[in-house]
């Protein structure tokens, strides 16, 4: 049994009081701190306030310290692969595009841009995977892509100079879409210059003739319809980074 103890009505009050205070401080550090980070700054403006941000930040230190070039992502057998492959995003997919009025612009160390034709693309050694597509919005499914590795690319037309920049941006033709990715994630074996989608070439809704696949990163940084290709020491802009998602968006 526990034992009562008598406090005197003098002591009684002031731990009433002593609480009291404690609480009221409390409450003021609460908003305080909820108005210091809803008036914070935004990174360009944009996204999430800084502080937000800089938790992003750490993540995408501790991923990036953690990137294993070599370590696969697991892939599965093409009979696992799903027949009828989610369409999610739309952004910078409207209207239809025509495989003869497409050409794929990669801007090169000197500022020149050099046009790809998918023909150019596909002459290059093929590779497929089946792999689980993982969207941050909470699905996920086994998907089987083929196309050129991106590292294949690279090296088929001569790229080195270009792809030692610490990042790689892409973009829809009509610039309405547009990803910044790290090089060390794009030279990854299993990233994907990718024209076709369960053995046929890629739908329309798919990103035809052209999208990224890359296993590495959540589903948003799979471009689909790739229009231009740059190389930077700079973050290029991204478009869901610039709405508050993680940059990084590894997995
Ligand atoms: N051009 C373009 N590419 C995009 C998107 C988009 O809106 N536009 N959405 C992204 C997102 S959020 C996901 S999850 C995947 C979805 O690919 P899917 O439509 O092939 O399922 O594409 C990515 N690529
Ligand atoms: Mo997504």
């Amino acid at each position: 049994m526990m034992k009562e103890k008598i406090i005197s009505e003098r002591i009684l009050r002031q731990k009433t009081v002593v609480s009291f205070l404690v609480f009221v401080l409390l409450f003021a550090a609460g908003i305080f701190l909820w108005t210091a980070l809803k008036n914070s700054s935004k990174q360009n403006g944009q996204g999430i306030v800084y502080p937000l941000r800089k938790g992003l930040m750490a993540n995408d230190a501790l991923f990036r310290s953690t990137f294993n070039g070599a370590k696969l992502v697991k892939t599965y057998p093409v009979s696992e692969a799903v027949k009828k492959v989610r369409v999610n995003g739309n952004v910078g997919m409207r209207g239809m595009l025509e495989e003869n009025t497409w050409k794929m612009g990669v801007v090169r160390a000197d500022g020149d841009t050099t046009y790809f034709t998918l023909n150019d693309i596909t002459r290059l050694p093929k590779t497929e995977i089946v792999y689980d597509f993982k969207c941050i919005e909470g699905w996920s499914q086994k998907t089987w892509w083929g196309g050129v590795r991106f590292s294949d690319f690279i090296k088929g037309f001569h790229l080195e100079k270009e792809a030692q920049s610490q990042y790689v941006g892409l973009i829809t033709p009509d610039g309405a879409y547009y990803v910044g990715i790290d090089q060390p994630s794009m030279m990854h074996p299993q990233t994907l210059l990718c024209y076709e989608m369960n053995g046929a070439p890629l739908p329309q809704n798919q990103g035809y003739p052209l999208r990224l696949i890359i296993p590495v990163k959540y589903g948003i940084k799979s471009i689909k319809r790739i229009g231009t290709i740059f190389f930077s020491n700079n973050r290029p802009p991204d478009y869901w980074a610039e709405r508050g998602y993680d940059y990084y968006s590894g997995h």
